[in-house]
């Protein structure tokens, strides 16, 4: 047994404190009183480390050996290959990059909530680490009380549990030029992930701070290396904004900005500063950079979009997608996620015949508001090649446009909000491409595509 005990404050605890516990297993079980616990903590002392998630050979069969010992932490088994992917940048080393993109990989994932370890990421200047116990908010400008907050004074204010999707505004952003055929759900469209999400309302701290009348914007400002910021309307912090520190059952992940980020439940992804250290009130938007020269949207005519903030609807087939082979003719079970920035999906149609018909897809419980909601829809492939797509439409009424519909209203300048319908054709062969941006004359003919959607 180590003795690291010796190294440690002592720490007045009473028995039955959460904390205290959590304390007495920091310690190394050297607390007089606890036999039970120090047992347990000893073992704990001669853990191994994690166990590497590579594959060693099982016994055969596998019950004829003992298996792996305790882990600290849980693996993924050795069989099941799922990993982000990177964009950003040509750098040999691409694990040191700190400004890009991090893909989710759709096409593997299932159900509604992302992995934590499996989010998207977009970062502008690397993963921060903060110290939470150092770390502070300051909330200031056209309040009658201005505020500094610790981490443990944002804690204390009764807090809000939500299952949200967040979405990089550049997410699906290949379909204005057109991806190539091999470009995945994950590639295509992986900068988005749903998670519960904890923390406490934006109301409440507006409240505490006692916001003036007039101050109808706020500007929020992360603690990285880039000082993200963004201004924000006072009607969306007053409607469903969140300061959030629970990620799925934990703390959030300093991917996602540990210790303390703004939620803006359907908004675009950058407007949710990680980080979050500075909060001002003012009068009217701040026009800070990522508001003037990046995330506006230039138009046909010459002029730009400013302050588009929901994440419009959109919708993808996730298996079978670009990447996957489907093994043989049948019957198999389509599905896919749909969300909306604006509201809740009312319905998902399926084409299995390039968009010449359509099929309501089965919405899967729970189908909740600026979530990801799955679907799936029962397919009997007879085996000739198809193009296969899907269609959603949100309580609002807007539905999910063909790609020539979205490529006319907005040209070719627009780079964010790239929500039109994802065809994949599924060739004879049961090989999936992404068929977005093809001819119709380079896809088999039996698909009998309509261009509008290429
Ligand atoms: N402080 C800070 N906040 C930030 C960013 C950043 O680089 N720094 N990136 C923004 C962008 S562009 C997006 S899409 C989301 C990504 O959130 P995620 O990395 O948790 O998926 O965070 C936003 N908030
Ligand atoms: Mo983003």
């Amino acid at each position: 047994m180590s003795d690291d005990r010796n190294l440690l404050p002592h720490i007045p605890v009473g028995p039955n404190s959460l904390l205290s516990r959590r304390r007495l297993l920091q310690a190394g079980g050297a607390v007089a009183g606890g036999l039970a616990l120090s047992r347990i903590t000893r073992a704990g002392a001669q853990q191994p480390p994690p166990a590497p998630n590579e594959l060693v050979p099982p016994p055969d069969p596998p019950w004829s050996a003992q298996g792996q010992p305790f882990t600290t932490q849980g693996i993924r088994s050795p069989y099941v290959e799922i990993q982000r992917a990177y964009s950003g940048g040509d750098s040999p080393n691409v694990t040191r990059q700190t400004a890009g993109s991090n893909f989710a990989p759709l096409q593997d994932l299932d159900g509604i909530i992302t992995p934590s370890d499996l989010h998207f990421q977009r970062n502008h200047s690397g993963t921060t680490i903060i110290d939470p116990a150092e770390h502070q908010v300051l909330v200031h400008g056209m309040v009658d009380r201005p505020k500094v907050y610790s981490m443990d004074d944002i804690k204390r204010f009764p807090r809000r549990t939500e299952i949200h999707f967040l979405e990089c505004s550049g997410n699906s952003g290949a379909g204005y030029s057109g991806p190539s055929p091999d470009t995945t759900a994950q590639l295509m469209h992986g900068l988005t992930s749903t998670s519960e999400w904890g923390g406490v309302p934006m109301t409440t701290i507006m409240q505490d701070v006692g916001v003036q009348e007039g101050a109808e914007w706020a500007l929020f400002e992360g603690a990285d290396a880039s000082r993200m910021d963004r201004s924000v309307p006072r009607s969306k912090l007053e409607d469903d904004a969140m300061l959030v520190y629970i990620q799925n059952g934990e703390p959030i992940r300093p991917e996602q900005g540990f210790p303390l980020r703004l939620l803006l439940p359907g908004w675009e992804g950058n407007t949710q500063i990680k980080w979050l250290r500075r909060i001002e009130f003012g009068s009217g938007p701040f026009y800070t950079k990522e508001e003037t020269r990046h995330y506006t949207d230039a138009l046909p005519d010459g002029q730009s979009r400013q302050f588009t903030y929901e994440m419009e609807v959109k919708s993808l087939i996730t298996w079978p997608s670009a990447g996957h082979q489907v093994p043989a003719p049948g019957f198999w079970e389509i599905n896919g996620i749909a969300w909306s920035g604006f509201g809740t999906i009312t319905g998902v149609e399926v084409s299995v015949d390039g968009g010449n018909s359509w099929g309501p897809a089965e919405l899967m419980q729970p189908v909740l508001p600026k979530a990801h909601v799955r679907f799936r829809f029962p397919w009997v492939w007879d085996g000739t090649p198809r193009v296969i797509m899907s269609r959603a439409t949100d309580d609002t009424g807007y539905t999910q446009p063909a790609r020539q519909r979205l490529l006319d209203i907005r040209g070719t300048q627009y780079i964010y909000h790239f929500d039109a319908i994802q065809p994949w054709l599924v060739d004879a062969d049961g090989a999936v491409t992404n068929a977005m941006g093809q001819s119709a004359s380079d896809l088999p003919s039996d698909t009998q595509i309509s261009e509008e959607y290429l």
